[in-house]
């Protein structure tokens, strides 16, 4: 029983997320659910002597076998697709409808279900296409089967059957687009929050933080200060060694701006090479030395590019903020003092 439970399992999945995608995933599950109905319509079909359709059942269920082995144990995806649902509509349907006329009992919910199928499995173009066709097949059967007015009690089951499985798969698909859905919302929010060259926090990120900080620094009756950082001639960096060199020399000043000061301050890629970093309780006097430290640091660190050694410095302006003014006169404030710092000589710190 163990043995069956694993066997089933393997077939069916849960498996790996990370070798399959989701969209892998629910053409496997589709396979196997296509392998059960024609597993079914073929033993129908050979009990009623009705040895035609039984073979096409029986090479349809073949078929899927294999697109199943390429898909689920072969990795090969799009290949599988694309046949399965070409195979549907170009040999399926005609064959059916050939056979059978357009009276084959459960072929408009089996052409639903291919459209919900087709609208997870497929992306762009093509999955127009194929919903477009799926329908169309789905209209044509459905007409077909309305004009037919003598059902018998297999034909009867065999309906309610697939209208279980489309509501059965239509569930389990709207919890997988709901999961879709919930993880591309996370993403794009998780990529507003950072800047993706630093992986500091992105303006719009860091005006919201300092807001909240604010609200808390009032309450608490705590300081807060802010650092304003530009990088010296870094107009430079990008003519001598090229901008991919300057974009390296970013990502390193972020690195040390971010060893340098604590998991509660935030630090924020303000602009180009300007960076802004929050400091919750801490007064104007500690701001001032965290930003003497990291411009020190800086002095001293060398950076490479093009194998040649150079060195690049920063000037800070720091201040306090003041919570009777907004959050735009605060900044104002720092950035004069940064100001002040460049008209000075750069490769300082001023305090405003
Ligand atoms: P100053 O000492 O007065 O600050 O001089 P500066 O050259 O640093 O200042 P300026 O504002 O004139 O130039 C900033 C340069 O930063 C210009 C722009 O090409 C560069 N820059 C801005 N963003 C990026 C970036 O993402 N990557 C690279 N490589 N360069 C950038
Ligand atoms: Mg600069
Ligand atoms: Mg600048």
């Amino acid at each position: 029983m163990k043995q069956l439970i694993k066997y089933a399992l393997l077939i069916l999945g849960p498996y790996s997320k990370e070798k399959y995608s989701s969209r892998q995933r629910v053409l496997n599950m589709y396979l196997v659910m296509l392998s059960i109905g024609f597993s079914g319509s073929f033993l129908e079909n050979l009990i009623m002597h009705n040895f035609r359709y039984a073979g096409l059942s029986l090479f349809s269920l073949v078929f899927t076998l294999i697109l199943y082995y390429l898909s689920r144990f072969r990795n090969i995806f799009s290949m599988s697709a694309n046949l399965l649902f070409l195979f549907l509509f170009f040999v399926f349907a005609p064959a059916v409808w050939y056979e059978k006329g357009l009276t084959g009992s459960v072929l408009p919910f089996f052409f639903i279900l291919t459209t919900v199928f087709t609208l997870y499995i497929f992306e762009g173009k093509r999955r127009l296409v194929f919903i477009v066709l799926s329908l169309l097949l789905t209209v044509l059967f459905a007409t077909g089967e309305m004009s037919n007015e003598k059902l018998n009690t297999i034909e009867l089951i065999n309906q309610t059957l697939f209208l279980a499985m489309t509501l059965i798969a239509l569930i389990i698909l709207g919890f997988y687009s709901i999961e879709r859905f919930k993880q591309e919302k996370r993403k794009a929010e998780e990529l507003s929050k950072y800047d993706y060259l630093t992986e500091l926090f992105t303006r719009r990120e860091g005006l919201e933080r300092l807001n909240y900080l604010v609200e808390l620094a009032k309450r608490t009756k705590q300081s807060l200060s802010l650092i304003m950082m530009d990088i010296d001639n870094f107009k430079k960096v990008n003519d001598s060694f090229g901008h991919n060199c300057g974009d390296s020399v970013l990502k390193e000043v972020a690195a040390l701006i971010r060893n340098n000061i604590r998991q509660t301050d935030i630090p924020i890629r303000w602009g180009g090479e300007e960076f802004l970093v929050i400091l919750p309780e801490t007064s104007l006097e500690k701001a001032y030395h965290i930003a003497e430290r990291i411009r020190k640091d800086m002095e001293k660190t060398k950076f490479k590019c093009k194998k040649r050694d150079f060195r690049v410095t920063i000037t800070c302006g720091v201040s306090a903020y003041n919570d009777k003014q907004g959050a735009p006169e605060n900044i104002d404030r720092v950035d004069r003092a940064l100001y002040t710092g460049k008209k000075e000589g750069k490769n300082r710190s001023v305090v405003n």
